[in-house]
């Protein structure tokens, strides 16, 4: 397909002003929320392995969302921020993607991380802050991050990853090696301004970039309706020249559909695609808030009838992929997996102090140093108060 180049501008002697809804742009739904499919709508080729899979880990990202939401009011974790309602927006994008494209995320995509085969251990050791964790225990919990499995360290600033994307999908298209980059972001994040030269920049210069936001009604306390004044995220692609597609966020088989086909675009005609997946964050924002100050039970209730993975369930057993008893086991083997690893993980050590400086650039810069023995005196100091670094900084 030919690049659609923007249309000239017309001239007319009538004073048109556009008015602001001109862009209305249709929710991409198969399965209705009930689990039954649309009449006459073509489902995308998921076979039976492929839907397994994606239902499994929307289960055990359930799972653990639900334990360690819990751990963290036991004390045993400091923060936690979970992906409850969401769970098909980023493991039905992430599985129509290939091994080989890039994954840059926000903070709730833990589902796109498992898929891709970040174990329940690793897991584990980044939200303990152990010394197995990948990052070394530097980054807040839920900022995983996965080089091995092509998924880029969560940085907490809104909006950072989105002209990173950019950049990182220009790299790709340079390379010629036909991989793309997708990137979750929320609709608030959509209000830094990071989001529009990211956006500019990818549909300037026709760059192999997804653009995945992730509208869940919500940043923090401030609901969708006080973020913007338009209709939602997607239609801002057409100022940038750039395409888009609203599909359902709770439906993950439109979810598949939508990023595959947004794929296709990426990779084969080097066009970024921005995809807005409507869905509702039905936790808290995060272990620091309580979403009962902002907004009514009646609002949550209308949502759970939306929820994505008794939706699939519903579709994978009309199906005869799975029973509700099969269901209900594979979900307390997960239970058992994420205890055990919760367990385990709470036992390894922290990492050395050292760390804190080591790897951060090729050769610690002396001002590093200074600090870290500073540091050091400050823990030998004061010993009771550092139990778990105290021992080894003698
Ligand atoms: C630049 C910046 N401003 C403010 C914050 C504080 N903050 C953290 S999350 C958040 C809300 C983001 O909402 P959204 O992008 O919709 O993502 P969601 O939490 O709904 O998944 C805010 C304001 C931040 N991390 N970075
Ligand atoms: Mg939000």
């Amino acid at each position: 397909m030919a690049k659609e180049k923007a249309p000239k501008t017309q001239v007319t002697s009538e004073l048109t002003v556009i008015p602001p809804h001109a862009v209305n742009i249709p929710m991409f739904q198969l399965l209705k929320d009930d689990g039954t499919v649309h009449k006459g709508a073509k489902l995308p080729d998921i076979d039976k392995e492929l839907a397994l899979k994606m239902f499994s880990t929307m289960q055990f990202i359930r799972l653990l969302d639900e334990r360690m939401f819990a751990a963290q009011r036991q004390g045993r974790i400091s923060f936690y921020l979970s992906s409850l309602g969401e769970e098909a927006a980023s493991i039905g994008s992430a599985a129509a993607l290939k091994f080989e494209d890039m994954i840059m995320g926000q903070y709730r995509e833990q589902g796109a991380l498992a898929y891709r085969g970040f174990t329940v251990k690793q897991f584990m050791n980044q939200l303990f802050s152990n010394e197995q964790d990948l990052g070394k225990g530097r980054q807040m919990p839920v900022h995983y991050g996965c080089a091995a499995l092509n998924f880029m360290t969560i940085s907490s600033p809104l909006g950072t990853q989105i002209p990173q994307a950019a950049g990182y999908a220009y790299g790709q298209k340079q390379s010629g090696d036909k991989t793309c980059t997708l990137v979750y972001f929320g609709e608030g994040a959509a209000s830094e301004g990071d989001f529009h030269a990211g956006l500019n920049m990818a549909a300037v210069f026709e760059v192999p970039a997804i653009f995945f936001c992730r509208n869940n009604g919500y940043a923090i306390s401030t609901p969708a309706s006080e973020q913007f004044a338009g209709d939602g995220i997607a239609p801002r692609a057409t100022g940038y020249g750039m395409r888009a597609i609203r599909v359902d966020g709770n439906d993950i088989l439109a979810v598949y559909q939508a990023t595959q086909e947004a794929r296709r675009l990426a990779v084969e005609e080097n066009t970024p695609v921005l995809i807005e997946a409507m869905s509702y964050r039905m936790a808290g924002h995060s272990t620091s808030d309580d979403p009962t100050g902002y907004r009514t039970k009646d609002e949550e209730a209308q949502w759970r009838d939306k929820e994505p993975m008794v939706r699939f369930q519903k579709w994978l057993v009309a199906q005869g992929w799975i029973t509700d008893e099969a269901a209900e086991q594979q979900m307390a083997s997960h239970k058992e997996a994420v205890l055990a690893a919760l367990k385990e993980a709470e036992k390894v050590p922290v990492p050395h102090v050292d760390e804190i400086i080591s790897d951060v650039y090729d050769t610690p810069i002396p001002i590093l140093h200074e600090q870290l023995e500073t540091l050091k005196a400050h823990i030998r100091n004061y010993p009771d108060a550092y139990p778990a670094t105290s021992e080894r900084v003698k």
